[in-house]
């Protein structure tokens, strides 16, 4: 099996409420999983207010401010920490951008979104920033080790 250290590059990934409540869950994971990364940690979870505000706190002066956390809050999410070198920038391009109506066709939000508001998915937006996130959204032990498991794909 391959060794997995600390410092290896992590994207925190998130299906928002919309994501959740449209059914787009399996395909959601798919578009990751058939990508290869390595899974982490995966959760349906209720976000609080408070969690949703420091995630986001870099944006708490935005005028949309008060309505994302709305939205991140009005439903449960799918928290998930993908691993391997590369993930964070490889996982942007595979949501697309922010706004859906200029993602490419193919992105996830090319394909499955409309609004900016409602655009099903978050990525982390740098390693550090992924880092922070998973640590910010998964407590210790809700984080899977796959040392033990033959991972052939990835090497
Ligand atoms: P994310 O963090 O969710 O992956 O999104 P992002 O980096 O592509 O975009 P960012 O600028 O960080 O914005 C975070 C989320 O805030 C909502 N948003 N609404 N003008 C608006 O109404 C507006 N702008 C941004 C979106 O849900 C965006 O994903």
């Amino acid at each position: 099996g391959r060794i997995v250290a600390s410092s290896v590059e992590q994207s925190y990934i998130m299906i928002k409420p919309d994501g959740v409540q449209r059914g787009l869950v399996g395909e959601i994971i798919s578009r990751f999983e058939n990508k290869g990364f390595l899974l982490k940690g995966l959760k349906l979870f209720q976000c609080p207010k408070d969690l949703a505000q420091e995630h986001y706190k870099d944006l708490k002066d935005k005028p949309f401010f008060p309505k994302l956390i709305e939205y991140i809050t009005s439903g449960p999410v799918v928290c998930m920490a993908w691993e391997g070198d590369g993930v964070v920038a490889s996982a942007r391009k595979l949501i697309g951008a922010t706004n859906p109506l200029q993602a490419e066709p193919g992105t996830i939000r090319g394909d499955l979104a409309v609004q900016t508001g409602r655009n099903v998915v978050h990525g982390s937006d740098s390693p550090d920033n992924g880092k922070r996130e998973v640590t910010l959204w998964f407590k210790e032990g809700e984080l899977c080790q796959w040392e033990s498991v033959q991972t052939p794909w990835l090497i």
